[in-house]
């Protein structure tokens, strides 16, 4: 079985869990509560020794860091990871996810629409809005010839770059600036075996 170290807001731990889902692999989830230090424990550190989730331990018992890392890995021979030059595209946006996007998507709806402090980060905000407004103008020029980012079907490459870009209005990024974006996360949410980030199922949360 699967062990899913993730947070309950965590979109990088999301994503893993969508593609989980999908691929109708059981697991089980530790859900951390990041304030609380856990994840500074050496116990958590031997598992990923940047302290942050999401983490996944698999079946061998093995565990991986990186969000991104874990999508691929678990959709190797499955259709969200095509082969040829397409397997490298999925790569390219994968990156664009961790490099571009990322850090100013996360940081101001966290911020904002989370922590309801942005007093806190006067200074990082503006830079954030600017970053990120960069990069979902590179994803809707991106999408206005395509459907996905990938290949002509939905990829991991889709599911990488989708939860912070779903969540960017709570960073008060100007969504209505990018058409191409929202008919996107559409089409990502309606993909099956889609699951929300916050699900009603308590039963499968078990409290670290
Ligand atoms: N590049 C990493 C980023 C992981 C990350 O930033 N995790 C956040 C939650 S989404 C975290 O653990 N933050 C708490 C901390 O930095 O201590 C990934 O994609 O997995």
């Amino acid at each position: 079985m699967y062990v899913l170290h993730d947070s309950k807001l965590s979109g990088n731990a999301w994503k893993v869990r969508i593609l989980l889902t999908q691929l109708g692999l059981p697991f089980r989830r530790v859900t951390y509560v990041l304030p609380e230090g856990k994840t500074r424990l050496p116990e958590y550190l031997a598992k990923n020794p940047v302290g942050k989730v999401p983490v996944l331990e698999l079946p061998s018992g093995e565990a991986l860091f990186e969000s991104n890392a874990m999508l691929f890995h678990l959709a190797e021979n499955t259709p969200y990871l095509p082969d040829g030059l397409d397997r490298a595209r999925v790569l390219q946006w994968m990156f664009f996810d961790q490099s571009e996007a990322l850090k100013a998507l996360s940081g101001a709806r966290f911020w904002i629409g989370v922590a309801k402090q942005p007093e806190k980060k006067e200074r990082e905000i503006p830079e954030w809005h600017a970053a990120g407004h960069k990069a979902l103008g590179i994803l809707d020029g991106h999408l206005a010839a395509r459907d996905f980012l990938a290949a002509d079907r939905y990829t991991i490459a889709d599911l990488a770059n989708f939860p912070y870009v779903s969540m960017a209005h709570m960073g008060n990024f100007e969504m209505p600036r990018f058409p191409n974006v929202l008919a996107w996360i559409e089409r990502v949410k309606a993909q099956p075996g889609f699951v929300p980030l916050v699900q009603d199922e308590p039963s499968k949360t078990e409290a670290a």
